[in-house]
């Protein structure tokens, strides 16, 4: 039986403004009943879209969303081959679109879209627009960290830009398959180095420019780039941040470590370091400046399978190593270009700004492809929300005239503490649809970003996905639906999410548990580079027959998904996705520390805090030096973003008979819910729980 989003008794209510025939009203309220446990909310949690807004929207109510939808998963090879014919394919796929088992009893999991078909997302993104006569609209409007500072490229430029960089990187010997590490700031060179990539068949691996020398170290050793593409510093706010320092560092541990890249190309960024006073490896360094312009501007495409790689990206999962998802190039490509266009209601009009950074799947897919596959005019910001004032935003905003503006729950929160006056101070005229990613976005943050700053006009799109799943999974589409604050709503096209209890059986109706998803969707990551078993037991084997994403989640009575955090070791702290195991083993580094657990806190700003219980060895005294010391050392093996807000001394851990650490006791205590400790009888030692209550403050 095909289970459709629910929402049903709520059709009429929900679609007071369309046009639909009577007859096809009638047949969707039949399939309606045939669905549905649901019953009409009331109006009161639930905001309806304005009826302006809803006529000229891809998607103007629910009825033509569930007829897609629909039509989504009773022919998936159907819908997605048309949406697949907007782009170019020098050669189309074979006869069959796509795989479907994700059930590991049945055999390996090998998922495959568009297999046969032959493109290039570069093209895509750039020749394609060009081609239909976009050459000169701009792609990207570059704002600097200061004021002031700030530059565009058209889509003709960029394209120049990007065939340059390609041919520097052919020059240099980097060929289809190799692998490229990007470690940049929000430079315009960032997207340009992903898709200068992309256009000659390398895979990029973008790390995120906060991660620590040791970080990047790992992800040379893993995936052994032929180059390593960076630049001197960059300016966050008032501080510089001197890269190159840290990529040296990566290099020389790597190469000792087996792993030798002979080239690191620099862009020089004057405005945060002159050339000269940057360390220099005259054998191995080259300044960008200095070879890349004097390349040739046209780069013919290399043309690659659909299932060909497109890029690898390292992220955080319940054991200490970064786990690389990668993703293929044809399903990605139509996935991400869809979820843009329907759930930000996407117009070649609008001006669209996304505050993620290139270094996170939210800036691969909604900064770099999806908007630039549409031929937009995307924003790329590289300096810090809050500075120099936390208006910063809505000035950048009223500059651009930014239409769709995209960012995270933790930057609202934020932005919301520091008052109404920083927003209210700027027209803000231009939003037309807002955006949320990373974290569940709680009601109170979801109604400020709704009434202050989209001023009751602009739906909410809540995004709910992951690295893995490449794109939207669960999103409003604006104008289509009531929205409710807090919940990312309904299923996107061709999505199946289920929602499974401890044993995997999956529910129906109202329900809470663990959000899977049953069926592959063009979007979904292939493997785990270099492991493929691991990618099997980590996502398939929890609950066979799905893909089980780690989040908790519930379904209301309308059907309205609500995603509750994750379920497994893994910390969101400001959006970002930290493993516990990593944060431990970075503690474990320390000398003086002979174990750590860490959990999630919750956090009023960042959603979630990192904090962790730490056991010193032997003879070795707590002191608050030494605490500075624990935390220094999360910084310089993961990163700024990853250091612990709280260490807390622990004499012992709590564990069970068998050794293992009891993280729901320690939740408890890190939240000082001492009443709700629960059975504490299985400890090996009980004792060791009044000890950590004892140290609590210390
Ligand atoms: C895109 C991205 C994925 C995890 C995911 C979930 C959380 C992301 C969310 C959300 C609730 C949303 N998450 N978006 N939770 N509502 N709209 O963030 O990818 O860095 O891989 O993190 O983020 O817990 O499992 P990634």
């Amino acid at each position: 039986r095909l289970r459709l989003p629910a929402m049903t008794n709520n059709l009429t209510t929900t679609n007071r403004h369309s046009h639909l025939s009577a007859r096809n009203s009638a047949v969707l309220k039949r399939k309606a009943v045939v669905i549905g446990e649901a019953v009409a909310s009331d109006d009161a949690d639930r905001i309806f879209p304005d009826q302006d807004f809803a006529q000229q929207a891809h998607v103007p109510n629910f009825e033509k969303y569930l007829e897609m939808y629909t039509r989504s998963i009773e022919d998936p090879a159907g819908f997605w081959s048309e949406m697949a014919d907007s782009f170019y394919w020098k050669k189309k796929w074979g006869q069959q679109v796509n795989s479907e088992n994700l059930d590991i009893t049945k055999g390996n999991i090998k998922i495959e879209w568009f297999k046969g078909g032959i493109t290039n997302i570069c093209y895509n993104c750039l020749d394609r627009n060009i081609e239909s006569g976009n050459g000169e609209k701009i792609a990207i409007h570059w704002e600097g960290n200061d004021r002031g500072v700030d530059d565009s490229l058209t889509y003709n430029q960029l394209l120049d830009r990007v065939c340059q960089l390609a041919n520097y990187l052919k020059e240099s010997g980097v060929k289809k398959g190799d692998s490229v590490i990007i470690y940049l700031p929000m430079l315009m060179e960032l997207p340009i180095s992903m898709l200068a990539c992309a256009r000659i068949g390398a895979v990029h691996s973008v790390v995120f420019a906060g991660f620590s020398a040791e970080s990047l170290e790992q992800r040379i050793i893993d995936c052994k780039p032929k180059i390593v593409i960076t630049c001197n510093a960059v300016k966050r706010g008032t501080k510089v941040i001197n890269l190159k320092d840290i990529v040296d560092s990566a290099l020389s541990e790597s190469s000792q470590n087996g792993v030798h890249v002979d080239l690191c190309l620099t862009y020089a960024n004057e405005l945060a370091k002159k050339r000269e006073d940057t360390k220099w490896q005259k054998e191995r360094d080259v300044w960008w400046q200095d070879v890349v312009p004097k390349c040739s501007t046209k780069c013919d495409v290399e043309w690659v399978d659909a299932e060909d790689p497109l890029f690898l990206l390292y992220t955080s999962g319940s054991t200490g190593k970064p786990k690389g998802v990668l993703h293929t190039t044809g399903g990605y490509m139509v996935y991400t270009a869809a979820t843009f266009k329907y759930a930000f209601d996407y117009k070649p009009s609008d001006i669209y700004w996304c505050t993620a950074d290139c270094g996170w799947i939210t800036g691969h897919s909604y900064v770099a492809y999806g908007p630039l596959l549409n031929g937009a005019t995307v924003l790329v910001y590289e300096g810090v929300p809050n500075y120099p004032d936390p208006g910063r935003c809505w000035d950048i905003v009223d500059k651009y005239k930014v239409t769709i503006f995209y960012t995270a729950p933790t930057l609202v929160r934020s932005l919301m503490r520091d008052g109404n006056e920083y927003v209210t101070r700027y027209s803000r005229k231009s939003l037309r649809v807002l955006g949320s990613v990373g974290e569940p976005i709680n009601p109170s943050a979801w109604r400020w970003f709704y009434d202050v700053v989209g001023d009751s006009r602009c739906p909410i799109s809540d995004t709910w996905w992951q690295t893995e799943t490449g794109g939207f999974m669960i999103t409003p589409l604006p104008g289509a639906w009531p929205q409710k604050p807090g919940s990312a709503t309904f299923p996107f096209f061709g999505v199946q999410p289920a929602i499974v209890d401890e044993k995997g059986k999956e529910m129906e109706g109202e329900c809470s548990g663990y959000l899977c998803v049953k069926a592959s969707w063009p979007g979904a990551f292939r493997t785990l580079f270099g492991d493929h078993e691991r990618y099997e037991t980590t996502y398939f084997s929890a609950f066979p027959g799905y893909y089980f994403s780690g989040d908790g989640c519930s379904r209301d009575k309308d059907g309205y998904y609500w995603l509750t955090g994750r379920v497994d070791d893994v910390i969101n702290v400001s959006g970002h996705r930290i493993g516990t195991a990593e944060v431990e083993s970075a503690l474990v580094s320390h000398p003086k520390c002979a174990e750590a657990a860490v959990v999630g806190v919750e956090h009023e700003v960042k959603g979630q805090c990192i904090y962790a219980f730490v056991t010193p060895v032997e003879g070795v005294e707590y002191s608050e030096d030494l605490k500075k010391s624990l935390v220094l050392s999360v910084r310089t093996n993961i990163g700024a973003f990853a250091a612990p807000d709280k260490i807390h001394w622990a004499p012992g851990l709590p564990k069970t008979r068998s050794g293992k650490i009891m993280r729901r006791i320690l939740r408890k205590i890190a939240s000082r819910q001492l009443d709700e400790l629960g059975d504490t009888s299985t400890l090996a030692d009980p004792n060791v729980v009044d000890q950590l209550i004892a140290l609590a403050d210390s």
